[in-house]
């Protein structure tokens, strides 16, 4: 029988990671383990309920807000908020910070940026979709956390996750020590250690791109397609192209296959669609912690400077040596251009 280690215990275990944390951080994984489990059950029973379907509103991002978005926002910001370890909130379905008001968190010491439910335009269609998560320590020192600790370069990150809702819930998280996965037991309600001490292939044949855009692409995007389509044995191309729609998805497949996924600039999109903050920086720092690379075409997406909370980033993340390979045809098209 092999030795079960849950998320709980494994936090406990690798206290010592964390050199700053006398054990807040373990708590904020913590909090964020139970708001994964419950916003789980949710998902798992949507199409029971009458949890689907559009709230009617729209979210800070123009889109249709589902009301699974909702559920997830209200469930992680009032997981975080109660367990004291946080003092305040940048969420995709919230326009500003959200501060937490109790007394034991005003002076927390971090500081969450979260995208609550990814890819919610799939979640009437049964795709797998994601929570993603971002952890800072805060700056300012005392009273409301300020704009200032959420723009942070990614570097700056204490830690960062992702919970994938698919044909099994995952918890993925880094600290800065290598990546974990944790598969949850319903049987049980616990994440249990299935995916210790996760590496990605430094290359793969998979390619994730939204060719819809294809027009409206960099030239350089366009000539690497053109290099993931050619017939090469040598290099086990023409690559397989697979693209769900939904980031986490799509990401964690390339994480454990090899892969690569990109959203690049387009003419519609001049900045991309992916969020710096809580999209693209904490996948950066989990790809790069398991031996891949996330970047914006030019430079590594960790070492932006980023200047609002939503701010949208062109993203190149996968297989290292893919993503040099797809840099190398940027690099290429760019000198001509320039
Ligand atoms: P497009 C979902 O809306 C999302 O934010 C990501 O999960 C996904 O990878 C991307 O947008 C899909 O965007 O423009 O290809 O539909």
């Amino acid at each position: 029988m092999k030795k079960v280690t849950t998320l709980g215990q494994f936090i406990i275990e690798r206290q010592a990671e964390f050199p700053f944390a006398k054990g807040e951080l373990s708590r904020l994984l913590r909090d964020i383990g139970i708001a994964a489990k419950i916003v789980n059950r949710e998902v798992n029973k949507a199409g029971l309920v009458d949890i689907l379907g559009d709230e009617g509103n729209v979210n800070v991002q123009g889109e249709e807000v589902k009301k699974l978005d909702v559920f997830a926002n209200e469930q992680f910001i009032s997981a975080l908020s109660s367990g004291g370890e946080c003092c305040a909130i940048a969420s995709e379905e919230n326009e500003n910070i959200v501060h937490v008001s109790n007394d034991v968190s005003q002076n927390a010491k971090y500081v969450i940026a979260m995208d609550p439910l990814d890819g919610s335009s799939n979640i009437d269609v049964n795709v797998s979709i994601g929570t993603i998560f971002s952890i800072y320590r805060r700056i300012s020192t005392s009273g409301h956390a300020t704009l200032e600790d959420f723009l942070q370069k990614g570097t700056e990150q204490v830690a960062a996750g992702y919970i994938i809702y698919g044909s099994s819930t995952m918890l993925v998280y880094t600290t800065g020590c290598g990546v974990n996965g944790f598969t949850l037991d319903p049987s049980i309600g616990e994440f249990c250690l299935s995916h210790p001490n996760l590496k990605s292939p430094t290359t793969g044949k998979i390619y994730s791109i939204n060719e819809g855009n294809a027009l409206h692409f960099p030239e350089g995007i366009k000539e690497y397609i053109k290099y993931c389509q050619a017939e090469d044995k040598a290099t086990s191309r023409p690559y397989t192209s697979r693209y769900i729609g939904s980031l986490v998805a799509d990401f964690h497949r390339n994480l454990i296959k090899g892969g690569i996924y990109m959203y690049p600039s387009t003419s519609k999109a001049p900045n991309g669609k992916l969020r710096l903050l809580y999209e693209c920086n904490p996948l950066a720092f989990i790809i790069e912690q398991a031996g891949g690379a996330a970047t914006d075409g030019f430079e590594r997406i960790m070492s932006k400077q980023i200047s609002s909370i939503h701010e949208r980033t062109p993203i190149i993340i996968g297989s290292s040596e893919m993503v040099e390979q797809a840099h190398a045809f940027m690099r290429i098209h760019t000198e001509v251009k320039a």
